[in-house]
């Protein structure tokens, strides 16, 4: 029942009427029972059914918002979302009941977990939790339905993002970066209002705030997950900053020092994607030069071979096949969405839904023939075989080890997109022979490793709006400092002083925290690498396919199977032998793009 998008977890309201009537009642006069341990299993279990049961509920009406966005749709999921989150939040507070009673590991494990099953919480104020869920009904509806007027007409996200991967004229691409900002600007005011009453929530279920909450979600002290974050930052930082010199050295080389200063941070609209957080669509401007050896073209192997949205999705379910995984079901062939309706309006954000926590599995797409969307079908397939690898765990256990594997697992199986696999599934006839391996994995960095800062400053930002320390009329500054400071990079033209561009960021409206996108980042090379040792591969790691290999899909199953039965690091150990998150293994797979980035730096200034 859990979609893997936006969280639906919310909350609120009714913890007066189940703590305070027994004071009115006659009986009150005898002495409160105390709560037992059985009382705490007992609760627990009744809870967590309950929250599943309304869960599938609530995903029935959020998929049909999601695929056909109107007033009422949006009205009717909001209606939904109030009520779940009424009934998480009192639960949540029932659950404080138990706190400091000595209670079975497993009792106390969804007892905590009960508190964190809501990603906004409400007070327990009826009408704030009502004005709570329209206002992330409002939201949702205004990034999904956002239009740019371009070209004197009316066009897509996807038309946009299409024009920032393609093109190469700085203006176009300024008038497509400037022109979806605009759908974000009358976000912001309900985006603040948003941000108060959910900390309320938070603070009444004993959190500092919906930061503090959210970091509360890893199995460790809070404040040490901020330190593993920083660290696992700090150890890959080197290969970013290597990146980033030569990528500007190029770009300023492409598009002249008036566009990009050979210094200081590159604006932001000329990285091939709307947010500057994946740059592989401008391999042609940043590729190696005088090197042997290519980076295959994905995109124009697949249009070439008449690859359609469900032929991509097909072949992603193929590799989760060949590792051992049953195929999906025929529902999911038949309910799932694949591009873009043309007479209504659909969130396109690519999300993956377990509707039922039974088989119901869906996809919602808005793909198009690309290296890009083939990539995330394996990513969103990802997700569907993890819900129904852990749907015989009990409810509150049916979801990841930790959101950041939830969303590496996809990830971690695209990794094996080698020319060899692309070979065995007949989209090039021959393996180009030999040849140096940094073009790859140039084309590969620009994607994986530009987007780790991405991936980091998103949630900081958010952490210091829900802390408070950033207030509504900084919001638009704030975020720019930090894509400043960890991906050097700059908003090509002066912000208006109402601009919002947080909003222009589909998780940022959608309420999704990203800080599992970046341990994603970090944790599917640790599954990858874990992966090809299994399999005994001894060559350069990232010319390793697990493709086919059922020994390591047992493996891998086995782990996705724990759901989060068990604390993260013990599904982590299970797969991989380790208990820790490490860079090591992304570091490992670039060392050679590392060496020659640093050789071709050597006279550049790097650093912004
Ligand atoms: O949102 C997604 C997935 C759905 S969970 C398509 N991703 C992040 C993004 O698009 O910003 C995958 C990579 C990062
Ligand atoms: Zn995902």
């Amino acid at each position: 029942m859990r979609k893997w998008k936006s969280g639906l977890s919310n909350i609120a309201l009714v913890t007066a009427l189940a703590f305070g009537l027994a004071a009115c009642n006659e009986k009150s006069a005898e002495a409160p029972k105390a709560p037992t341990a059985a009382d705490a299993a007992a609760f627990v279990k009744d809870a967590e059914e309950q929250l599943f049961r309304e869960g599938v509920s609530l995903e029935r009406k959020a998929w049909v918002q999601a695929n056909f966005i109107t007033v009422d749709t949006s009205a009717i999921t909001a209606e939904a979302d109030e009520a779940y989150t009424a009934l998480g939040v009192k639960l949540a507070n029932e659950a404080k009941k138990y706190d400091g009673l000595a209670l079975d590991g497993e009792t106390r494990r969804k007892l905590d977990m009960l508190k964190l099953a809501l990603t906004l919480p409400a007070p327990a104020d009826a009408a704030k939790t009502s004005e709570l869920a329209t206002i992330k009904a409002n939201l949702d509806a205004t990034y999904g339905t956002g239009k740019v007027e371009m070209d004197g007409k009316s066009q897509t996200l996807d038309d946009m993002m299409e024009i920032m991967a393609n093109d190469h004229d700085p203006e176009r691409l300024l008038a497509a970066w400037d022109g979806w900002r605009k759908i974000s600007m009358p976000m912001k005011a309900d985006y603040a209002r948003m941000v108060d009453i959910a900390n309320e929530g938070a603070t009444e279920l004993g959190y500092k705030d919906v930061g503090a909450m959210w970091r509360a979600g890893y199995d460790m002290d809070p404040d040490e997950f901020a330190a593993m974050v920083d660290k696992l930052w700090a150890d890959v930082k080197p290969l970013y900053d290597a990146l980033h010199c030569h990528v500007r050295a190029k770009l300023s080389d492409y598009y002249g020092d008036r566009v990009v200063p050979d210094q200081g941070p590159i604006p932001a609209h000329l990285l091939g994607n709307m947010w500057a957080q994946e740059w592989g669509n401008i391999y042609p401007l940043v590729k190696p030069e005088g090197v042997e050896g290519a980076s295959l073209d994905v995109t124009s192997l697949l249009v070439d071979k008449g690859y359609d949205a469900k032929k991509m999705a097909a072949t992603a379910e193929g590799f989760f096949v060949s590792l051992g995984f049953e195929p999906l079901p025929q529902t999911f062939w038949e309910r799932s969405l694949f591009t873009r309706p043309q007479d209504r309006e659909v969130t396109c954000h690519a999300s993956a839904w377990d509707i039922d926590g039974k088989d119901d599995l869906r996809i919602k797409m808005c793909a198009r023939v690309n290296a890009e969307d083939f990539v995330t079908f394996h990513h969103e397939l990802g997700h569907n075989f993890y819900q129904r690898a852990y749907k015989n765990q009990d409810p509150m256990y049916r979801t990841g080890a930790n959101d950041g594997f939830h969303e590496a697992i996809g990830d971690m199986v695209a990794l094996s997109m080698t020319p060899g696999y692309l070979q065995q599934i007949g989209l090039i006839d021959t393996v180009p022979a030999g040849g140096d391996p940094v073009p790859a994995l140039m084309r590969q960095a620009l994607d994986k490793v530009a987007f780790l800062p991405f991936g980091l400053m998103v949630d900081k930002w958010r952490w210091q709006v829900f802390s408070g320390a950033v207030q509504p009329a900084q919001y638009n500054e704030a975020w720019w400092k930090l894509r400043e400071e960890y991906q050097g990079l700059k908003a090509p033209n002066e912000r208006p002083a109402d601009a919002f561009d947080p909003g222009a960021k589909y998780h940022i409206p959608g309420n999704t925290p990203y800080m599992r996108y970046f341990l994603a980042r970090i944790l599917q090379f640790q599954f990858y690498k874990a992966a090809c040792d299994q399999a005994g591969w001894t060559g350069p790691l990232h010319e390793c396919s697990i493709y086919g290999n059922k020994e390591v899909g047992e493996k891998f199953k086995a782990m996705l199977e724990m759901g989060a039965s068990k604390p993260w690091p013990e599904a982590l150990e299970a797969f991989t032998g380790s208990r820790e998150m490490s860079g090591d293994a992304i570091l490992a797979y670039f060392a050679p793009l590392k060496e020659w980035l640093d050789e071709q730096n050597k006279n550049r200034t790097c650093g912004w």
